[in-house]
């Protein structure tokens, strides 16, 4: 121990600290000042980022002991305070650039260390300023960040006021459309928006830190696990195994396939008999400090019999493969697609057929906040659980049988959470907190390192397609066949829904009468499935969309005119054989036509012999909505302060609170109710049941929910004259003060297994792609230097909310493409070796062009957006690597290596093609 003076903020504080202490963690630990966050832990982020005698510092990284004596700290605490902004803080909110923000401090750290030397940056200066300190955002896709601090630097040089660069108001006081900050912004710039970790800081004296015993291997049987000497270690009050869980130790997946032949409760919650994949709970460790708990957890011996790990669909496939779970074979779900005539004979007769497989990887969510959470049991004998849920009542159902409680006797509600990007539809610690909690009696705290949150959380599902597309001499496309495997780890929660999402969008976006498929979802030891923004649709277009393109080139046609013949029309259907809700693909391709042709004459002439330049198109579509029925609930109350809406619209980062208020303002504000006078109460199982914040389904359903309960209130405020009633007049007219809105989707049906036909989903959102790439032809390294991509999500509800959504999507369908993985247990397993996209890696050439189709059945026209961008934005890469240097490629990501020797293996045919020829 030591005590040292550091001056913070301008303030000296003393501290007693440990030899080797790091900065970040005095600041948050002992300073409370928890606007630093940290997600990485070993510089990799910026998140933690501070400045130190002018300059940016990872806090994380810095000793405290090594710090100069009289070293002057900077935290985001001491930028600017909620009332009292810095210009960058006023920018980042106007710009959006704060959706989860668990990056925001880092960025604006960073930013103003940069213009405290340079108030005349470049945007290519702020970029590679960035880059060059590692501040990372998986939200926004970096281009927004810097729209926000060029707006603040010229803010600060005195060209722009304040008020110039805030959101404009609209003259009937609407704000629908508009780019009105969100609720949640102001917290969130300053560093006072508590996300998780933060709260475990906050707890009461006596809660208990908890440490999980984890697999470090991904198959096995357990023979044994003695905890003894990890209960004699200090601090420790607990070590819990399966025997401390009182209910069935199991998660279930709610299957309701019939034909699924796993019966859902394959996931424990803690290991009893088997390890399934690496990282598997055996055991938790409940200690008095997280250090104490995670040294004990070492000390806990689990008796393996190690068993052979079926690490792809390929290898459980095989013949010989054991049962992964005893009694339910690895291929345990069959999805099929049968729709128009046989498909055998069209393809016979075709005028070209093309025949490839792509593979779609085991993208990792890359989310920046490491998994956390807490739970207590409450003055009531209710457990509660805190988390990043982002389906709190679906979660409830999926562990309540699970840790052996009625389902009155538990409560979810969800933190501040910094991004998920989909991986919190599924539980992940919520039942360990809760067993920990029950059986401790004590309230408790669980945060992963970024190792455990990247190891130990689910990942897209790798798809492997076969596809048949063929067409006739008039270049229409006639049939498609396809056959595939989705390797959905060990755990089959949600398995058959996104092996159903492949027959519901491989070939999607165009008029395709006859198609016939086959897929099965396949159980490996291997991170289990979850969902992931644009969920099972990229596996599907990458393989429908690079076919487009091979089999426009067999006609001799552009890629984009042939796709453009073959678009859906007034008599086509889906692959599901639904009509498509509205007819947007023409509009979005006629808008985007002049930029390719100007795109293919600007990459003619600037490909070089050694940077090869293409431009590539991929349309992408999804559908909002849990597939088949569904429906959505909130609640609005009338109160002497204003109005109070009550959903579960949970939030990722993606703007849950700004759409929620804009929906109810919307209706209110005709009885003359300001956005300032709405409350909003979200996201805790004893409010309504709003369904899950997944599918893009919220803005529709939750939105509409939100709209029909705030027009009830409305119109029971209505008085015979037309004027409105004050809350007053409610209480004594005796109106009823409390709304309940429910939105259903009438008209929608499940797919079958046999034949994936049905209408899934009410309102789907579209998007068609145009990436332009450089490819460097020694090293095959590729680079995305422009991205135009037109989009249709109906009425857009608010502005910047939509284009953060658009950028941030991109990027990650950048990451996708290019470099993100989770394949390897050993070197996938931090942020830069997953292959998240720095600053650098995205360009900051991005343009939306919006056509704004209004859905019938959507709120004041709205669809959703959130999964749009990540449909197809890499077929669109592929496409444009072959168009820049006609190498061929078929899974993502698209390394370097892969692509130099594509382009090695061409050129040798290509030079012995011309030896031939000599
Ligand atoms: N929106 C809008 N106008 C429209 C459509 C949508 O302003 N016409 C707004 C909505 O009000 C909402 C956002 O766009 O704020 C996304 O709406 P929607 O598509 O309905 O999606 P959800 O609210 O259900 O959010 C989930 C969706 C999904 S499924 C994933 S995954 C995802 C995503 O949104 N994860 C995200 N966006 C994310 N954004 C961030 N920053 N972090 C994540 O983890
Ligand atoms: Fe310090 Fe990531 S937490 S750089
Ligand atoms: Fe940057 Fe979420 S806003 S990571």
């Amino acid at each position: 121990m030591k005590r040292i003076s550091l001056n913070v903020n301008g303030v000296d504080r003393w501290v007693l600290v440990e030899p080797g202490a790091n900065l970040a963690d005095v600041l948050r630990n002992q300073l409370r000042l928890t606007g630093s966050k940290v997600c990485c832990d070993n510089g990799q982020c910026g998140s933690c980022t501070v400045i130190i005698d002018g300059k940016p510092v990872r806090a994380c990284l810095k000793v405290v002991d090594e710090l100069a004596p009289a070293a002057k700290i900077t935290t985001i605490e001491g930028v600017g305070t909620p009332g009292n902004l810095h210009p960058l803080q006023v920018a980042w909110m106007t710009h959006g650039a704060a959706q989860c923000g668990i990056c925001t401090s880092g960025f604006i750290m960073s930013g103003k260390a940069l213009l405290d030397k340079n108030l005349s940056p470049t945007r290519e200066q702020v970029r590679a300023w960035f880059n060059r300190n590692r501040n990372l955002c998986r939200c926004t896709g970096y281009k927004p960040l810097v729209d926000a601090v060029m707006d603040a630097a010229a803010v600060m040089r005195g060209e722009k006021s304040v008020a110039e660069i805030m959101p404009k108001a609209k003259e009937d006081g609407s704000i629908l459309g508009s780019s009105y900050i969100r609720p949640s912004a102001e917290a969130k710039v300053t560093g006072t928006w508590d996300f998780g970790a933060d709260i475990a800081l906050r707890m009461p004296e006596g809660t208990l830190r908890l440490a999980l015993v984890q697999a470090t291997v991904s198959h096995a049987e357990i023979k044994g696990i003695d905890t003894s000497e990890a209960e004699a270690m200090p601090g420790v009050e607990k070590v819990l195994t399966w025997e401390d869980v009182k209910g069935r130790n199991a998660i279930t997946g709610l299957i309701t396939f019939p034909s699924n032949k796993g019966d859902g409760w394959d996931r424990p919650i803690l290991c009893r008999d088997k390890i399934f994949q690496y990282g598997d709970a055996i055991a938790i460790v409940a200690a008095d400090t997280e250090a104490h708990a995670r040294a004990a957890a070492e000390k806990v011996k689990v008796d393996l019999e190690i068993l052979p790990a079926y690490m792809s669909g390929f290898a459980a496939l095989a013949p010989d493969a054991m049962e992964i779970h005893p009694g339910v074979p690895n291929a345990y779900y069959e999805q099929g697609v049968v729709k128009g005539a046989e498909t055998a004979p069209l393809i016979d007769k075709a005028a070209a057929v093309v025949d490839i497989t792509t593979y779609c990887s085991r993208q990792p969510h890359l989310h920046l906040e490491p998994d956390c959470g807490e739970a207590f049991v409450d003055d009531d004998g209710v457990l509660t659980i805190l988390s990043k849920s982002i389906g709190v009542h679906l979660h409830h159902a999926m562990i309540c049988p699970g840790l052996g409680l009625e389902p009155d006797k538990l409560r979810l509600i969800q933190n501040p959470t910094g991004g998920t990007f989909g991986y919190k539809f599924s539980p992940t610690m919520e039942a360990l907190l809760g067993v920990a909690a029950l059986a401790t009696g004590k309230p408790v705290s669980l945060v992963y390192d970024q190792h455990q949150n990247i190891t130990y959380t689910g990942k897209r599902s790798p798809v492997n397609i076969n596809i048949r597309l063929a067409c006739g001499d008039d270049g229409k496309l006639s049939a498609m066949e396809t056959d595939w495997w989705l390797d959905h780890g060990p755990y089959s929660e949600f398995g058959d829904l996104v092996t159903l999402r492949q027959a519901q969008f491989t070939g999607a976006g165009y008029h395709l009468e006859n198609i016939r498929g086959q897929g099965r979802t396949v159980a490996t030891n291997h991170a289990w499935g979850s969902a992931f923004r644009g969920y099972g649709s990229p596996q599907a277009f990458l393989a429908s969309e690079i076919a487009m393109d091979i089999l426009a080139e067999k006609m001799g046609e552009d890629p984009f005119e042939f796709r453009y013949k073959n678009l859906y029309n007034e008599t086509s259907t889906t692959p599901t054989g639904q009509k498509p809700d509205v007819l947007v693909l023409p509009q979005l391709f006629d808008m985007l036509r002049p930029k390719y042709e100007e795109a293919k004459k600007r990459c003619a002439e600037l490909s070089t012999d050694e940077v090869k330049r293409g431009v590539g198109i991929a349309l992408g579509i999804y559908g909002c909505g849990l597939d088949g029925p569904d429906s959505s609930n909130a609640r609005v109350e009338m109160t002497r302060d204003g109005v109070v809406v009550y959903n579960a619209w949970e939030d990722h980062g993606q703007g849950a609170d700004l759409g929620t208020l804009t929906m109810a303002h919307e209706v209110l504000r005709q009885a003359g109710i300001t956005v300032d006078q709405i409350k909003l109460d979200m996201n805790d199982t004893n409010g309504p049941n709003s369904g899950p914040a997944g599918g893009s389904r919220s803005n529709v359903f939750t939105g509409n929910a939100t709209r029909v309960a705030a027009e009830m209130l409305l119109n029971a405020m209505r008085k015979d004259d037309g004027t409105y009633r004050t809350y007053d007049e409610m209480v004594a007219d005796n109106v009823p003060l409390v709304y309940d809105g429910n939105w259903v989707a009438a008209a929608c049906t499940d797919c079958t297994p046999e034949t994936g036909q049905g209408d899934p989903f009410p309102i789907y959102m579209y998007e068609v792609f145009m990436p332009e790439v450089e490819v460097e032809v020694e090293t095959g390294e590729v680079k995305v230097v422009k991205f135009t991509t037109s989009v249709d999500v109906g009425t857009i509800i608010n502005k910047a909310t939509v284009d953060g959504q658009i950028y941030g999507g991109l990027a990650q369908g950048i990451g996708l493409a290019l470099t993100e993985d989770f394949e390897d247990l050993e070197l996938h397993n931090t942020l830069k070796d997953c292959g998240i996209p720095y600053p650098k890696d995205v360009p900051d050439e991005m343009e939306i062009l919006y056509l704004e189709t209004p859905r019938p059945l959507g709120p004041f026209g709205a669809a959703g957006c959130g999964e749009a961008p990540l449909t197809a934005p890499h077929p669109a890469i592929l496409n444009a690597i072959y168009n820049a240097c006609g190498v061929r490629i078929f899974r993502v990501p698209a390394l370097p290596e892969v692509i130099k020797q594509e382009l090695e293996a061409k050129a040798a045919r290509e030079g012995t093609a011309s030896d031939l020829v000599h």
